[in-house]
């Protein structure tokens, strides 16, 4: 239990990620002390938490980073023992559906058995400490698969990737650890939710990444695989904070967080170049290795229990959602192109492999 007047403490795996660092933000605004699980890289992966890192030398600093991993028993358990958490959010997965498929037993035992080795050690401090912990556990809207929409937290799950088997088994040890211990744990199953700091190889961020790099030409083709697939697409800052209230609320529970909104990845082409205009036929080439070899064709959620029992919706438009990521890539794009132009040798970052 927590003194009174001191703030309270979160922990979060795969805080360096897209969610883990708006979650991060969140809840230093909300004066929480957050603490974070990092991978040991061979370069630095903490590019998205860089503006919101603190000297662990300043006073008050309220912001911690250690090295962990989910595929790691023992050093979980030592960061448990060390925080003393009152919230955890587990959000750490090998995310990447295509990936999945080349990497199957990674993808299982970071994923579905990483979740369970975070319970037992989660099961045990509580155990031993007498502490109260409420978890959140990040499940996906790809553990729906091929049922058909709208789905919602009663629709069956029909999972059409390792990742998405996974995230389904990971599912279901919350709601056996719920049951079986009276753990508090909380699945959420967020449709996808994109940003600024989506990872450069998820369909959006490829999108709007490559779009901006033509529009300045910097580049003249792009290479896409199923074009006819739906997705509910929302803005992850609006995601993040569901994750907290489904914390915050008296009893654990399962939540769907989606738009209500379905575009298919044509659409979303289709409004990027657009609003660049340019016509996207002129520059997109299909290629199948993007193909996937099941593939899950239209995901729409229904989010009425999150919005009755959270108060939860979102606040950003798909439109706005479209113009917030293509205005930092465009951004992007510039600065790549004023160095260029200044005789650097610059090359676009990472590759474009996903
Ligand atoms: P992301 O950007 O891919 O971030 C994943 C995070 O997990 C990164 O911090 C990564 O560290 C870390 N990680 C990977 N393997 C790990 C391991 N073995 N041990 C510890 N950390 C590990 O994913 P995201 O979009 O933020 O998604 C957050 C969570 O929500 C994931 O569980 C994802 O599956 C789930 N989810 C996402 C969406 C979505 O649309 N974004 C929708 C539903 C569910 P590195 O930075 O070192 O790689
Ligand atoms: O952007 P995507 O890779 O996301 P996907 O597979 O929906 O998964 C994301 O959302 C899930 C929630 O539903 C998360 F659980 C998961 O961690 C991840 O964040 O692909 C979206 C769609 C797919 O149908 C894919 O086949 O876009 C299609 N697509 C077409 N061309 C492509 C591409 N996807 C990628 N990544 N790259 C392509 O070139």
């Amino acid at each position: 239990m927590r003194m009174a007047g001191k703030p309270k403490r979160a922990l979060v795996t795969g805080i360096t990620g897209q969610d883990g660092s708006y979650l991060a933000e969140f809840l230093l605004n909300k004066g929480y002390e957050v603490h974070g699980v990092i991978r040991r890289a061979s370069t630095f992966n903490t590019e998205r938490i860089q503006h919101i890192y603190r000297d662990p030398h300043d006073d008050n600093c309220g912001f911690f980073l250690h090295y962990g991993d989910l595929n790691d028993a023992t050093g979980l358990r030592r960061i448990l023992h060390r925080v003393k958490p009152d919230e955890v959010y587990n959000l750490a997965a090998q995310s990447h559906v295509k990936v999945s498929f080349e990497q199957a037993e990674y993808t299982a035992d970071t994923v579905a058995t990483g979740t369970l080795r975070l319970f037992e050690s989660l099961r045990d401090y509580i155990d031993v400490s007498g502490c109260q912990v409420k978890i959140y556990q990040a499940g996906s809207s790809e553990m729906f698969g091929a049922s058909p929409p709208p789905q919602n937290e009663d629709t069956p799950f029909y999972p059409r990737s390792p990742y998405a088997v996974s995230k389904v088994a990971a599912y279901w040890y919350g709601v056996n650890y719920r049951e079986a211990y009276g753990m508090f744990i909380a699945n959420g199953i967020l449709f996808n939710h994109e940003s600024p700091r989506r990872g450069e190889t998820f369909v959006t961020r490829k999108i709007t990444r490559a779009a901006s790099r033509i529009k300045l030409g910097l580049q003249n083709e792009l290479f896409l695989g199923n074009l006819a697939a739906f997705r509910d697409w929302g803005f992850a800052g609006d995601y993040v904070e569901a994750m907290w209230l489904m914390l915050q609320h008296e009893k654990p529970g399962d939540y769907v967080i989606a738009t209500g909104e379905a575009h298919s990845v044509q659409e979303f082409v289709e409004l990027v170049f657009n609003l660049l205009e340019l016509n996207w036929r002129d520059y997109v080439k299909i290629d199948p290795r993007y193909f996937r070899p099941s593939e899950v064709d239209y995901l729409l959620g229904d989010s009425t229990r999150a919005r009755n029992l959270l108060q939860w919706k979102p606040r950003v438009s798909f439109e706005q959602l479209v113009r917030m990521m293509l205005n930092h890539d465009l951004e992007m794009a510039r600065q790549e192109k004023t160095l260029r132009e200044a005789g650097h040798k610059v090359e676009p970052r990472g590759v474009p492999f996903g």
